[in-house]
């Protein structure tokens, strides 16, 4: 079990240690070959419910980088898998749905299922979230889930879409059916948090990844509410990220709800530590574009991140949005290296 004053959490709490812990969105996986060694012959959503792969590919990352904390190998549509909903993810796609879920009757349909049966069919999860946390000793594990308005981006799509026209029109066609399914989805991902949290993970990140291609006035009335309610009540620190979400970084707080905010690389961090006050931790926001530039050249943007996080109450540091798949892994263990003042 992770001890409190492991760095990540600190931050999540609002200390300053001496240097900003590190961890990298999508660590795990894609940019690493002995993930793709391990991966060959078995479909993604069948290895995120595979307890002792999941959680090999979990602590790889952890291992080679020495980040300051793990993130659960899973996917945002895991729990749907576990609600019986038919998705798949296909390889170099993303995650393709059978039936999306479009009209008022496919909502009834959706929600007439149950989140307590996420909840119990989730016991590969808690069992792979056992094995990480014992093996990582006093470096914490985040748990996470997708936010109801980014899961319903692929759910009422089908599948991946650039600006989620679908998810967004049902808000105003029929906000009575985006609304229950929104709430179904929330249900749904708690279930997945609470799964993760009782295996033994110390901090949980909620990603509503397309959160910003909403209008401020669509997300304060058709997505904050739902988001909270999956966060509410959770006891272990909670992380609230979305990419383009400069325009909405106060309402990401959730009212406080969040103890950090996830920021992308467009805004810079004393700018987003203004906006989100004293009460929040800002992570982030290493541009992922920069992953591939001449060394000297990254390393001065990783300082400037980190002097930018000084003007927050905390700084937790990673990239802006996820590791993409041809990253170097070499180059991010030394991204790690020089936040943990060895490389200088
Ligand atoms: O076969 C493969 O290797 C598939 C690639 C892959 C992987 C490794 C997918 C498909 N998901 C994952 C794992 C995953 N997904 C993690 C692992 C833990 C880690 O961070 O190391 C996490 C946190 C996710 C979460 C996730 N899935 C998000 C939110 C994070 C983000 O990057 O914004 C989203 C949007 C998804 C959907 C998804 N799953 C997979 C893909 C390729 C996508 C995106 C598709 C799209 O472009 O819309």
């Amino acid at each position: 079990m992770a001890t409190p004053d492991a760095p990540l959490l600190r931050a999540l709490r609002g200390d300053r240690p001496d240097r900003p812990p590190v961890w990298f969105m999508r660590q795990a996986g894609r940019s690493l070959p002995e993930y793709r060694e391990l991966r060959v012959g078995t479909r993604m959503l069948d290895a995120c419910l595979t307890p002792d792969l999941a959680a090999e590919i979990t602590l790889q990352p952890v291992r080679r980088h020495d980040v300051d904390a793990g993130i659960f190998f899973s996917d945002i549509v895991v729990p749907l898998r576990l609600a019986g909903i038919a998705v798949e993810i296909e390889p170099g796609r993303g995650p393709v749905f059978a039936d999306p879920v479009r009209s008022a009757d496919d909502v009834a349909r959706i929600t007439a299922i149950d989140p307590a049966e996420v909840a119990a069919a989730a016991e590969p999860v808690r069992q792979a979230v056992g094995i990480v946390t014992a093996e990582l000793g006093d470096k914490p594990l985040i748990g996470f889930a997708g936010a109801p308005f980014t899961l319903a981006a692929y759910l009422v799509e089908g599948g991946p879409s650039k600006e989620h026209l679908r998810a967004r029109g049902m808000m105003h066609a029929d906000p009575d059916a985006w609304h229950r399914l929104a709430g179904w989805l929330s249900g749904v991902s708690r279930a997945f948090l609470d799964a993760q949290i009782d295996g033994g993970a110390s901090a949980v990140q909620l990603f509503d990844s397309w959160a910003g291609s909403l209008s401020r006035s669509d997300y304060l009335e058709f997505v904050a509410p739902h988001s909270a309610a999956a966060l509410e009540g959770i006891t272990v620190p909670r992380i609230h990220f979305g990419v383009g979400t400069g325009g909405i970084l106060d309402d990401m707080r959730l009212g406080g709800l969040a103890d950090a905010v996830g920021v992308d690389w467009r805004t810079p961090l004393d700018t987003a530590a203004a906006v989100l006050g004293p009460d929040t931790t800002v992570q982030g926001n290493i541009d992922p574009a920069l992953l591939g530039a001449p060394w000297p050249v990254l390393a001065a943007h990783v300082d400037d991140v980190i002097a930018r996080g000084r003007a927050a109450r905390a700084h937790v540091l990673n990239l802006g949005h996820g590791v993409p798949p041809d990253a170097d892994p070499g180059v991010l263990t030394r991204i790690v290296e020089r936040a943990h003042g060895l490389d200088s």
